[in-house]
């Protein structure tokens, strides 16, 4: 296998998709075919959605909710707390998983670009999102202490902006002057979904280099200068070599 070298002279920008947390046993997107309970994941990942049946986005999170409470981190997740222990500040992980897989496992330059399942917002006032792990699975849907309207997950929907302090402090890894050689690492993502699908293109655009690892081609393989077919869990732990 091609070994990824990782160098005082590196740093790293990771992307992590629902295929690291597969090994844990947290059901990925494409294995659910797009479907929860037979509806598309748009109806209830999605603002529309929500406005439409809040008590069955609820529902759907709730199940999340006290599904990821129950996993564990694998060694595709302790692979890449290694590696920030080498690489220090060298080091960001931008993940599109709302597990908090990452941070439990003990990464700690984590991203969470899609949200966090265990932290609620309200959708009608601007208080500040709140941690969070009480599941609402019977039909109510909760509601805010500030402001008497319904609180939501605190997770990036569809259609919806990603935060900008997140883009951000992407942006910025990806650009830094300071002499060393970017590598982009992307792992158990289809490539489907924008904006993360794109920072290959960035990066490429940054003169880096760029990785992917996954269990099939992904939407956007073509794109990565290396491509490691594997089960993250497998790949990860032998992949990089630290110097
Ligand atoms: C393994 C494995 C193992 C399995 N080891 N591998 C440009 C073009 C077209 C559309 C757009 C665009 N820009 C924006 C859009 C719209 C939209 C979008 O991307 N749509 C696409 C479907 C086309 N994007 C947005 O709306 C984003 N917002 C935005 O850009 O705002 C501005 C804007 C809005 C509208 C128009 C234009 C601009 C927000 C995206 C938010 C995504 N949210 C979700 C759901 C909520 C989170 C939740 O409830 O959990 O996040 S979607 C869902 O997909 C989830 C995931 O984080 C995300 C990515 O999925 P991921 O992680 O890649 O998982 P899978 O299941 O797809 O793939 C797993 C892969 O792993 C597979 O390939 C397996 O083979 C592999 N695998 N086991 C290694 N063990
Ligand atoms: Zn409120």
């Amino acid at each position: 296998m091609e070994q990824l070298v990782l160098d005082s002279r590196t740093r790293l920008l990771v992307l992590t998709g629902a295929g690291v947390s597969a090994e844990s046993g947290v059901p990925t997107f494409r294995g659910m075919n797009g479907l929860w309970e037979n509806h598309p994941v748009e109806a209830v990942a999605s603002p529309q959605g929500f406005q439409a049946d809040p008590a069955l986005v609820w529902r759907f999170y709730s199940q999340r909710r006290t599904g990821a409470a129950d996993v564990k981190p694998n060694p595709g997740h302790d692979a890449l707390v290694r590696w920030e222990a080498h690489l220090g500040d060298r080091f960001l992980l931008t993940t599109q998983n709302v597990d908090g897989l990452h941070t439990r496992a003990g990464s700690q330059r984590v991203v969470d670009m899609h949200g966090n399942l265990f932290r609620t917002k309200c959708a009608d006032c601007r208080r500040e999102p709140f941690d969070d792990t009480s599941v609402h699975p019977s039909g109510t849907v909760p509601k805010c202490d500030s402001c008497g309207g319904r609180l939501r997950p605190d997770i990036v929907w569809f259609g919806e902006m990603l935060a900008s302090a997140d883009l951000e402090r992407i942006g910025e890894f990806v650009s830094r002057k300071d002499g060393t050689r970017l590598v982009f690492l992307a792992a158990g993502t289809s490539g489907a979904v924008w904006p993360a699908a794109g920072l290959v293109d960035e990066v490429r655009t940054a003169g880096g280099e760029t990785w992917l690892v996954n269990y099939e081609s992904a939407a956007n393989t073509e794109r990565f200068q290396h491509f490691v077919q594997g089960l993250s869990g497998q790949v990860l732990p032998t992949l990089a070599k630290l110097v």
